[in-house]
């Protein structure tokens, strides 16, 4: 498929419109769209009927004939829509549209699928009027013949219902991952999540702690693309030290990601507002980097994440563009690739999540053999023996821990 794609410049925008139109024929390139033009448009104010100017609409029209489809750089209003269709008699999508086809064909888990349906089905509802024809064929065979305005009518009945049922579905699911968080924090575990702009490199750090960790987990995908990982995925991590905390992985964000897309994936985000740590992973290559700070910063406030528990990790460093970074506090510099200043990275880790950690030195009775094994599993253990009335452990522990170990507790 080809298309051409429109951009506008503004006034009060807050992105760069050169670096935002790369970003969507990346977008293109990730659903088998080539782009053919490329169209931009500086103006004071966006046209509320066509978005561009009417002389940029009959540029446009002008060039439609080459092409299957219009691509705009910001999610249109169904007004929008409908009028640039009537016009240019094409197809016309935005920047939203291919976010949500990207999501749709990566979803794998039904979490994630329900949640990009969610998401589509609340974008396409007030857009139905001027698609009406798309969702024709579908229709086909169920016997309702009636006039367009009813057709209409019946569509947006059958995207309510399934709407509903998937928000249903998906609140089920919810519910069960709340439980398992419950059972997770019993447990004394810290979680740590990773965030930030898509191709970051999130899922790379990931897959650099599993191998690490030496604990036989697998690894999950990471690649040069837009968008690789949409299931969050978490797995246990152990430091040098033998302390483990767990570790999961996210969507990566992008300028404008669409609204219906943040609240439809907000339970599955939930976990970065419970981590104890946020790792905002940052391409410091990227010139934009303050713009994938400020974009990230923003989705996770209003998700309702605290902002204070973020640590930032400037990676790429070896691609040798972060001379010029001015980076936030607190931070690192690595490059997962390289495996540069990893121990650095491993260290602030330890130090924010287990500072606080005591040495205790207990005698646990055999009957506890359960808290042993986690205690040998989990913790710094600097010496342990089996005596007869039970297990010396001597152990750093997290205060959480020393609570419920108080009754154990040797004094000298
Ligand atoms: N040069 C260089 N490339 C890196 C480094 N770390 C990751 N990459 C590359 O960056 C690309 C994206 O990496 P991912 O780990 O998939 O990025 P992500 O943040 O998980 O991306 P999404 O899941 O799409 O949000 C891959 O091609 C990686 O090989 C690094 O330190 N240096
Ligand atoms: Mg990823």
């Amino acid at each position: 498929m080809e298309a051409i794609i429109v951009g506008v410049s503004y006034f009060g925008m807050t992105y760069d419109l050169e670096e935002s139109m790369r970003e969507l024929e990346a977008l293109c390139a990730a659903c088998d769209v080539q782009v053919k033009y490329s169209l931009t448009q500086a103006l004071d104010k966006i046209s509320a009927a066509t978005y561009i100017g009417k002389g940029k609409v009959a540029e446009l029209k002008n060039l439609v004939g080459d092409v299957d489809l219009v691509i705009f750089n910001e999610e249109l209003s169904p007004m929008q829509i409908k009028n640039l269709t009537d016009i240019l008699e094409i197809e016309v999508s935005d920047r939203t549209d291919l976010i949500l086809k990207i999501f749709e064909s990566r979803a794998k888990t039904n979490e994630a699928k329900l949640q990009v349906k969610i998401a589509k089905y609340n974008y396409l509802l007030p857009r139905l009027a001027g698609m009406n024809d798309e969702l024709e064929g579908q229709q086909g065979g169920s016997g309702f013949r009636g006039s367009g305005e009813k057709k209409i009518e019946l569509d947006r009945r059958l995207i309510r219902n399934q709407l509903t049922k998937a928000k249903h579905d998906l609140a089920l699911m919810v519910k069960q991952r709340k439980t398992q968080r419950i059972l997770r924090a019993h447990q004394d575990q810290k979680v740590v999540a990773l965030v930030g702009y898509t191709n970051s490199g999130k899922s790379s750090l990931m897959n650099y702690f599993v191998a690490h960790s030496k604990l036989n987990d697998k690894t999950v995908l990471q690649k040069d693309m837009l968008f690789a990982t949409l299931e969050t995925s978490t797995r246990k991590v152990k430091l040098n030290n033998n302390k483990t905390f767990l570790l999961t992985d996210t969507v990566g964000f992008i300028n404008q990601l669409p609204h219906h897309l943040v609240q439809a994936f907000r339970s599955t985000l939930e976990e970065v507002k419970e981590a104890d740590l946020v790792l905002q992973v940052v391409d410091s290559s990227s010139p934009y980097y303050r713009e994938h700070i400020s974009v990230t910063n923003q989705v996770l406030e209003e998700l309702g994440v605290d902002l204070n528990k973020i640590l930032y990790v400037y990676n790429k460093i070896d691609l040798n563009k972060y001379g010029l970074v001015e980076p936030l506090d607190p931070y690192v510099f690595i490059s997962v690739k390289e495996e540069k200043n990893m121990e650095t990275l491993m260290k602030s880790i330890d130090q924010i999540l287990f500072g606080d950690d005591h040495i205790v030195e207990v005698v646990l009775p055999y009957s506890l053999m359960n808290i042993v094994s986690y205690l040998l599993d989990n913790t710094h253990v600097l010496s342990y023996e089996y005596l007869e009335n039970g297990i010396y452990l001597k152990a750093e522990v997290s205060a959480k821990m020393q609570a419920y170990l108080k009754k154990y507790v040797l004094f000298n």
